[in-house]
């Protein structure tokens, strides 16, 4: 009998135990989902730059909402986190601008342990030359900056940024809102490198697209709605947003002009004073799966730095535009310019208030 009882005790101390358990996990998993306790991840990049589905389906894994922040070049994501803007977690500027943010100590170093899914990349995206080993930044997608064109109403072929001169053009065009882009543009058809900080150079650049800027209808860093309207003919864009408007409406046609213009690689960066970076390196691992890579370069139509999923891409236009298979020619990477960035700033804001 007494054996008896202490069996029941010990019987009974068990499932106490193992209820009290349960109950504590229960009471977790219930606290960290109820809507109070949801996380919110501050991403802060170009227009339409992540899917609303990936959006959508780390959401819900993680129990936390994304919100989503524009901006519409480099130097505008630039003068905000130097003015001291804070609280995003997740930034996505370009190559030359990670550079500029690396020098100003505005991101953090990463953690490598925490992004397994690094190894996805490719050599060519991890040994950059604006951040070498990747350090401070994880490539997301490159692309190119060109001339993409409707050709119900243009008639000839285009292969040249001579192209915005013409009279019939006038007040069809849309440049990018972007002085790198723009002067860079001007600086190619002219011969010079859109790297230049010399200032004659950088004058005959603007002087040309002061005497473009009759015929531009716009400035816009996404002018998809205008091209698809007819507002616009011909804009100056990027190859990814040049793709999303040929997959459906095959007579747009996007090419990178004869004289040169800039190939890009877009990152993600996790800025200094992120409130939620455990969330963050989630976001970018997350990224790097080649699943999810694969959803985000089907529907953006950008190349992807992601070697793991090339095996999986059946679009013959998106496998034809690895990197490593680009013949970069006259397509130049921008260079961060230090203090000399200010005679490009000049340039640009003479060229556009006139
Ligand atoms: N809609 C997203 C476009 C992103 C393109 N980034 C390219 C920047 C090149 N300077």
């Amino acid at each position: 009998m007494k054996k008896f009882l202490s069996f029941a005790f010990v019987v009974l101390l068990a499932g106490a135990w193992g209820f009290l358990k349960f109950k504590t996990a229960k009471n977790e998993m219930e606290s960290a989902a109820a809507p109070e306790n949801r996380r919110t991840l501050h991403v802060y990049a170009m227009s339409d730059y992540f899917p609303s589905e990936v959006i959508k389906e780390f959401e819900t894994a993680n129990n936390c909402e994304v919100k989503y922040d524009n901006f519409s070049n480099n130097e505008e994501l630039l003068a905000k986190l130097q003015a001291g803007a804070r609280g995003y977690d997740i930034i996505v500027p370009s190559d030359y601008a990670v550079r500029a943010l690396i020098e100003s100590k505005l991101i953090k170093p990463l953690d490598h342990a925490k992004l397994p899914n690094f190894k996805n990349l490719g050599r060519d995206f991890t040994e950059v030359p604006y951040d070498p080993g990747s350090k401070h930044s994880v490539a997301y997608t490159w692309g190119t900056s060109g001339l993409v064109y409707n050709t119900k109403f243009v008639k000839e072929p285009v292969e040249s940024w001579d192209v915005l001169f013409k009279k019939e053009y006038v007040r069809k065009i849309a440049l990018l809102d972007d002085s790198r882009e723009v002067l860079g543009a001007m600086l190619r058809k002219l011969g010079y490198s859109t790297n230049t900080v010399n200032m004659d150079e950088l004058k005959a650049a603007k002087e040309l697209l002061l005497k473009l800027k009759p015929s531009v209808r716009l400035f816009s860093s996404d002018p998809k709605q205008h091209l698809l309207s007819g507002d616009v003919w011909i804009a100056h864009t990027y190859s990814g947003d040049a793709q999303q408007i040929i997959k459906d409406h095959p007579e747009y046609k996007y090419i990178t002009p004869k004289e040169g213009g800039v190939i890009f690689i877009d990152a993600m960066a996790i800025p200094e004073g992120a409130p939620n970076e455990d969330l963050a390196y989630k976001f970018i691992n997350n990224i790097l799966q080649p699943e999810v890579g694969l959803k985000i370069t089907e529907e953006l139509r950008y190349s992807s730095p992601n070697t793991a999923l090339e095996s999986l891409l059946k679009d013959e236009t998106l496998k034809a535009s690895s990197i490593r298979k680009v013949q970069l020619g006259k397509l130049e990477f921008l260079k961060d310019l230090g203090a000399e960035t200010e005679k490009w700033d000049r340039a640009w804001s003479e060229a556009k208030t006139k």
